[in-house]
């Protein structure tokens, strides 16, 4: 079945593993380091201008939000790498996505976001690696397409190819939440998947 995109809602927004909403339906999920774009992917997805809130202050709130979209979830998970996270709000992240992942739910991708413009971090990498572990469907947004320019992007392409080393059978994808490109190629990936 098609998704209807223009059936969306806000459902929940979740700071403890135990919170979270029963498993009763198919999930797709959003994930990446803060500040990648995650949020405003969730809202072009739904051509919403702000269901999913687009953070002035990266890394303030730990939380799980699912919002609701036909009968699947679409789930924007924390983001990681926010530099002046304290130790605190670091355990808090590790153990609600660990949770989130541990617990037996409809997941059926996740679209992990990565900065098209910059060589991915170390803490991209280690999500690649934790995706790849637990074997996950999984495949890769590389967001704010839109910055580069035709040189420059071409440029990120190619070293791409080297910095993503191990994962060259993964889907990239590149996208940009201003432009709209790569939005439609998105949509049919994730209808795959759901209809898998
Ligand atoms: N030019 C451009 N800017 C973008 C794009 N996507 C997001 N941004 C901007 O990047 C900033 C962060 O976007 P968010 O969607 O809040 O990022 P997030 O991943 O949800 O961040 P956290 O919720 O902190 O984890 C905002 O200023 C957005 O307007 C894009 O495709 N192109
Ligand atoms: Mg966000």
């Amino acid at each position: 079945m098609e998704i209807n995109y223009a059936k969306a809602e806000f459902f929940t927004s979740c700071g403890l593993t135990n919170q979270l909403p029963a498993a009763d339906r198919a999930e797709i999920a959003f994930s990446g380091r803060s500040n990648v774009g995650k949020s405003s992917l969730i809202n072009k997805l739904l051509n919403r201008k702000s269901l999913a809130r687009v953070s002035g202050v990266p890394g303030k709130t730990v939380t799980v939000n699912f919002y609701k979209v036909d009968n699947v979830y679409f789930v924007d998970l924390p983001g990681y790498g926010y530099a002046k996270a304290s130790r605190d709000e670091q355990r808090r992240w590790s153990q609600l996505v660990d949770g989130y992942f541990a617990g037996t739910r409809g997941l059926r991708l996740v679209v992990q976001l990565i900065d098209m413009r910059h060589k991915p971090s170390n803490d991209d990498m280690m999500m690649l690696d934790y995706l790849r572990q637990s074997g996950r469907d999984f495949i890769i947004a590389l967001t704010k397409a839109d910055k580069l320019k035709k040189t420059e992007r071409e440029k990120r392409r190619a070293a791409l190819a080297t910095e993503l080393i191990g994962y060259e059978d993964i889907v990239k994808l590149e996208l940009s939440s201003q432009s709209g490109e790569g939005i439609d190629k998105l949509k049919a990936l994730i209808q795959a998947f759901l209809d898998r």
